[in-house]
């Protein structure tokens, strides 16, 4: 495992940085890799006095960095970008090794960190406010955007590294300080990128304190929503969690930016092309073992076209290969944790009790090669839209199929669900899909015609509406989440005349 020396990853690591500068905490984090269920290695957890430190540093450094010129931040953001170049394949084996997706998506991962550090460069330039017309003569009005101060992320096991790179890279050319918590159940993949950019950091004279990293639970996020000094906390994951973090960062007035559940739906028309319809489901449902919040966790499929179609998914999920996700020849690695697989039979037990019928049958992996216990199989369920089951995000790779007679029926088929992520039309009907990406359409964030639910580009807003809470991440114009609007007038005339023409003569 030379991709763990090459990322500094040690058998125990400190776990709490300011930069370069790594500090003692308390207690201790054990990651296991799901892989083989083996302990990779230990991290050291945040307590209080560490995270009082951390967050004083980012301070302080934050009254700095916000005067350097979004340019040069940038120019540093260039570097980052370049050193995960440099560490690609050692990045993504880890992220793979550590989280148990498939090493491709894995370096799918690392890349999506590459791209926006690339899209961020672009940014640092280009933070543009608008001007405005006075109503005053001789009075000019524009708007600016300044940074907030520490931006708090709170980032998920599921993508350990990519969600963090969204968050940070963007507010960091902000003129924003970030304090990441990474998921308590891939740390090291957080410790291996605070090594990585520690360089690059130290190289431009950075002070300590603009990218820190503190590890922990529940409890240690909750340290970051609780805080005042901590103007916007930036949380994805379960909406269990963003809904505890979301009304704690409120009663404070702070801001949240929330990317919570998803309850993915693929609708596939009497109009679509099958072969791609398979394609986008298949690897939308099983990929990254439904571990994604774009999975798709649901097919709604035309009655004229569900048998065929159903048959060709059927046949399709005989052919994957489930095991070791550094194998390529894999295409579904395990589940994170033993408590997932728990999640997952337990949602497979409730979908049979509620009446589903199961065509793929579920189950955990047994045998050489799946000593973690973790491996289950990707299975598909006959379902009807109101099971409670059906309406939950389970994080697994249970797939539910549902049968439509008119497009109006599936879209309101697709909306009924709590969750408003991602969504997807299979169809070569040209009004079929302007429909569903119409107002009377999909209620997503994003929605999508012949492209499955997952893989999402980092050039588009990513995030969604309901329950899955709101926030926009990464592209377009996203970060303005990470800054602060300020509205300036500014006179140069002689007199000072009052807005809406008021007269006030002394
Ligand atoms: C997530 O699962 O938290 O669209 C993010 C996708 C990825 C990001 C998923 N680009 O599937």
């Amino acid at each position: 495992m030379d991709f763990l020396k090459e990322l500094g990853i040690l058998p125990q690591n400190p776990g709490v940085s300011t930069g370069a500068a790594w500090l003692p905490g308390g207690g201790e984090i054990v990651s296991f890799s799901p892989v083989d269920g083996q302990q990779i290695a230990t991290v050291t957890a945040t307590d209080a006095p560490a995270y009082e430190a951390v967050i004083l540093t980012a301070a302080k450094a934050f009254e700095h960095w916000r005067t350097v010129p979004a340019p040069q931040r940038g120019e540093v953001v260039r570097q980052i970008g370049e050193a995960l170049r440099e560490k690609k394949q050692a990045l993504g084996r880890l992220v793979s090794f550590e989280m148990g997706k498939s090493l491709q998506e894995g370096l799918g991962e690392v890349q999506e960190m590459i791209d926006i550090c690339d899209f961020a460069v672009g940014l640092s330039r280009q933070l543009y406010g608008l001007t405005m017309h006075s109503e005053r003569p001789q009075h000019r009005m524009y708007e600016q955007w300044h940074p907030l101060g520490i931006v708090g992320i709170i980032s998920a096991f599921n993508f350990p590294v990519a969600v963090w790179s969204w968050n940070a890279m963007l507010a960091m050319v902000c003129g924003n300080v970030c304090v990441w918590k990474p998921s308590e159940k891939t740390p090291l993949s957080a410790v291996a990128c605070q090594h990585i950019i520690a360089g690059v950091l130290q190289r431009n004279n950075v002070p300590e304190g603009v990218s820190c990293l503190i590890n922990g639970g529940a409890e240690t996020g909750r340290l970051l929503a609780a805080d005042e000094r901590v103007p916007l906390v930036s949380a994805t994951g379960s909406t269990v969690m963003g809904r505890a973090v979301g009304i704690t960062v409120a009663g404070r007035f702070g801001r949240s930016l929330l990317e919570l559940g998803g309850n993915n739906a693929i609708i596939v028309s009497k109009n679509a092309d099958l072969d791609m319809a398979l394609i986008g489901s298949v690897f939308g449902a099983a990929g990254t073992a439904g571990q994604r919040c774009t999975t798709t966790r649901r097919l709604i499929i035309h009655e004229d076209v569900y048998d065929r179609f159903r048959d060709k998914l059927v046949h399709a999920y005989g052919q994957l290969r489930i095991g070791n996700p550094l194998d390529e020849a894999n295409h579904v690695g395990p589940l994170i944790d033993k408590a997932a697989v728990d999640t997952y039979l337990r949602a497979i037990a409730a979908c049979r009790e509620q009446g589903g019928r199961f065509l793929v049958e579920g189950g955990v992996l047994e045998g050489q090669g799946y000593e973690s216990g973790c491996y289950v199989k990707p299975c598909i369920a006959e379902v009807q839209p109101q099971f409670p089951v059906v309406q939950t995000e389970t994080f697994a790779p249970i797939l539910y199929l549902m049968k439509y007679s008119t497009l109006e029926e599936a879209v309101a088929m697709q909306n009924d669900v709590p969750q408003g992520l991602s969504s997807a039309i299979m169809t070569m009907d040209l009004r079929e899909a302007e429909y569903f990406l119409s107002a009377a359409g999909s209620d997503c964030g994003i929605a999508n015609v012949n492209i499955g639910t997952s893989g999402a580009e980092i050039g588009g807003a990513f995030g969604g509406e309901k329950e899955t809470g709101g926030g926009r991440e990464s592209g377009s114009d996203a970060w303005k989440a990470y800054m602060r609007r300020q509205t300036n007038t500014i006179n140069y005339g002689t007199r000072l005349p009052l807005a809406q023409g008021i007269q006030f003569n002394l």
